[in-house]
């Protein structure tokens, strides 16, 4: 495997300079995104909810840069990071979130459940653990295409306690299916920390009872990920099963927007915020010689115009039409 971290070596090639510069794209955007939408909501132009992915945005990017347009990823409540990680276009992204005709679905899915099959995006979901199945079903049509896609299903570790999980991952190693069960762990599900909802707090250690390889990783590390991920992938399109990832992270807002956030201090918060996984992957790329300052600045100011850009789309966009409820309902 090539050394993409640039650690131990003065020499910095194009394709390390290319990917580092790709990474931090993606970080960037989804950072400003999730910024721009809380600001969004602050001045009461957002309909519904806001589940923030701040601070989980090198879980999506890490696993998604190792995944070909083709690979299908199955997403959840908070799904932001991987539409964009996963190549969902910008403006149609936004919409649906503002729930506008332009949107993905044509307004109809919303903040929770964007989905774009061109881009092997099959959906988020408002239902705890409910996407994992669906994974496990993509994977099992790769297998049936006789393809070498593989399967990512993305899940926090809340959704680690639903049967879905269980029954999945079972039925993902008895089948050798090419499914990457990714756990973004951000320590609390709504309102309750994991610690106290479970004898044994990492998930992934889990895998060995099913059979398959388990991996806890650094999920606010982008190039740890990206190498875990490198090895799930590499796994199941060999055709040797499932993989279960647990990536550590942390969720740096509330469950949703206007959660006060009682279940926690501010000083867990801080010391998380210390981990910011743009900053530490700036510091990395710098010291390499991959991304310099000005560069990385450049990425940021470039990603919050695109962004601003987005969301003023969507703000102009029209609503869906009354009429057009029933689209898409019945099979014609
Ligand atoms: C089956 C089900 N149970 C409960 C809920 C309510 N609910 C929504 S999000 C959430 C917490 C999910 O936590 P986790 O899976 O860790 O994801 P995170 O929000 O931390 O990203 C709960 C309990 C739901 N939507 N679906």
């Amino acid at each position: 495997m090539p050394d993409i971290s640039g650690a131990g070596s003065n020499e910095v090639s194009h394709e390390q300079k290319a990917l580092h510069r790709t990474l931090y794209e993606r970080l960037a955007l989804i950072r400003c995104c999730e910024e721009q939408l809380n600001d969004a909501f602050a001045q009461n132009l957002f309909p519904g909810y806001i589940h923030s992915y701040l601070g989980q945005e090198a879980c999506a990017v890490g696993v998604c840069s190792v995944l070909r347009k083709d690979d299908t990823i199955v997403s959840t409540h908070r799904g932001r990071g991987h539409y964009l990680a996963k190549g969902m276009p910008l403006k149609p992204m936004m919409a649906e979130m503002f729930g506008k005709a332009t949107g993905i679905g044509g307004g109809r899915g919303g903040e929770m459940h964007a989905a774009d099959p061109e881009h092997g995006i099959l959906g988020g979901n408002g239902i705890v653990g409910g996407g994992i199945p669906y994974a496990a079903g993509a994977a099992y049509a790769a297998v049936l295409d006789g393809a070498d896609r593989v399967s990512v299903a993305f899940f926090g570790e809340g959704a680690s306690n639903e049967g879905s999980f269980h029954e999945t991952l079972n039925v993902a190693a008895a089948w050798k299916l090419p499914l990457i069960m990714v756990c973004e762990n951000n320590l609390y599900a709504e309102m309750t920390p994991f610690r106290e909802t479970v004898g044994e707090a990492d998930v992934a250690k889990r895998a060995e009872g099913y059979g398959v390889p388990g991996e806890i990783v650094d999920g606010n590390n982008v190039l740890a990920v990206l190498d875990a991920a490198r090895r799930a992938v590499a796994h199941a399109r060999s055709g040797a099963g499932p993989t279960l990832l647990e990536l550590k992270t942390y969720r740096w807002g509330g469950h949703f927007q206007g959660d006060p956030r009682k279940y926690r201090s501010r000083e867990e918060e801080a010391l998380w915020q210390e981990r910011c996984p743009l900053r530490r992957f700036r510091e990395l790329a710098h010291e390499t010689g991959t991304l310099s300052a000005d560069e990385a600045d450049a990425i940021d100011a470039e990603a919050a115009e695109a962004i601003a850009a987005a969301i003023r789309y969507a703000l102009e966009s029209a609503d869906p039409k009354p009429s057009d409820a029933l689209l898409n309902v019945y099979a014609s």
